[in-house]
């Protein structure tokens, strides 16, 4: 039986393939005559497991790739990933003004040497917005650089005990990665971990501190190991395709002259209503509260620029004033495909890497994914609760154990 059920998952893990570019025209000769160039496909290859092997025939032709009598792609090349060192018979069918060729090869799957982390390997960026936890989670000291956030991102973030990152209001983002690709297998792939929960009072059915944040994902095409591909695609979550997201976002944040007077509002916990000045690009502008409970600078202060611009799909504001006094706000939680949206032991914080969607919002066939941006997807401040922002507290593979 387990057996059997193993034998299942590896044909599943066999159908996580991309599209690569068209194969070039490069003789009209042969396409004339029928005619099919093509020195065949080496008598095998190998590859480690959770790596992708990419086989770009270069030919002409409608290509036909085969694991046993199981079709598994129609693509001009082959990006074949397993999460099982195993041995796979390949067949390649090529049809070309009728006629047809077929050639046999073998794909090795190999364990890897060494052990793959589930968990997030690596840091690359973060620059958070301007918010209540900013310059305290991580914390930043006095002199300190952009690298060295960055150091305290990579200790928060990295291994099986991390702990959080805020990443303040809209657009604030973090980006990490993986030892190994994350294979896009049947279902949900990977899980980002946060700190939402459902709150106790809460009428709302799925609703309580829920701070949804946007995720893109990468596939490290050029294996270098580095978030470089400038192929980000994002995470078409419940809200993507709805009439109240807003694409292509942006927002300025202006640094604040921390000696200037407060400007107290109506409400105690308000200690200046005319604290960092923002404005977006739809022509709206204003101010973020400084409240009272977070005294320290909410601008990230080892940031050399008097502004900065944030960038990204904005969803629509979750939060609300259940109690109509000011005194409970909730967040209701997006049914799938943000981060800090839901509590981790719900699968609404699982991620399918088949939702992801290309600029223009045409879904994508990743073999896997190798990189993650996360960034705040909502412009909102919550009452006295502060500026909704999303918290990365970890991530990992939900195909490794
Ligand atoms: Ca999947
Ligand atoms: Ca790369
Ligand atoms: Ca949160």
């Amino acid at each position: 039986m387990e057996k059997n059920r193993v034998k299942i998952l590896k044909i599943a893990a066999l159908a996580f393939l991309l599209i690569g570019p068209a194969a070039c025209k490069s003789d009209d000769d042969d396409i004339n005559n029928g005619n099919i160039s093509f020195d065949g496909l080496k008598d095998s290859y190998t590859v480690d497991r959770f790596k992708v092997l990419n086989i770009a025939p270069n030919v002409t032709g409608k290509l036909t790739w085969s694991i046993n009598d199981a079709v598994i792609s129609e693509d001009a090349e082959l990006d074949f990933i397993s999460p099982y060192s195993d041995t796979y018979p390949l067949t390649l069918k090529i049809e070309n003004n009728g006629m047809v060729k077929t050639y046999k090869s073998t794909i090795i799957v190999k364990q890897e040497t060494g052990t793959y982390s589930r968990y997030i390997s690596n840091v690359f960026d973060f620059r958070p917005a301007v918010g209540q936890f900013t310059n305290e989670v991580p914390e930043y000291a006095a002199g300190n650089t952009f690298s060295q956030l960055l150091q305290k991102a990579k200790e928060s973030l990295v291994g099986s005990n991390s702990t959080m990152v805020t990443l303040g209001g809209f657009g604030g983002y973090v980006v990490f990665g993986f030892d190994h690709t994350i294979p896009n297998m049947d279902g949900r792939d990977f899980k980002i971990l946060g700190n939402a929960f459902w709150g106790n009072d809460a009428n709302d059915p799925r609703s309580g501190s829920c701070e949804p944040g946007i995720i893109m994902v990468a596939y490290d095409k050029n294996k270098n190991g580095k978030p470089d591909d400038n192929e980000w695609y994002e995470i078409a979550g419940s809200e993507y395709f709805k009439n109240t997201t807003v694409k292509n976002y942006s927002i300025t944040y202006f640094k604040p002259d921390e000696n200037k007077p407060a400007v107290p509002g109506a409400d105690p916990w308000q200690a200046d209503v005319e604290y960092i000045k923002w404005q977006d690009n739809l022509g709206n502008n204003g101010f973020k509260t400084k409240n009272a409970f977070h005294a320290q600078s909410y601008y990230p202060l080892w940031l050399s620029e008097t502004s900065y611009v944030l960038t990204g799909t904005k969803i629509k504001n979750n939060f609300y004033d259940q109690s109509g006094n000011g005194s409970y706000w909730v967040g209701k939680s997006y049914e799938f495909g943000y981060a800090d949206n839901a509590p981790n032991n719900d699968g609404a914080s699982d991620i399918d890497i088949s939702w992801a969607v290309d600029k223009s919002g045409s879904y994508v066939k990743l073999p896997g994914i190798d990189f993650v941006k996360v960034y705040t997807g909502i412009n909102q401040e919550a009452g006295w609760l502060g500026e909704v922002s999303t918290e990365v507290g970890g991530a990992y593979d939900l195909h490794l154990h």
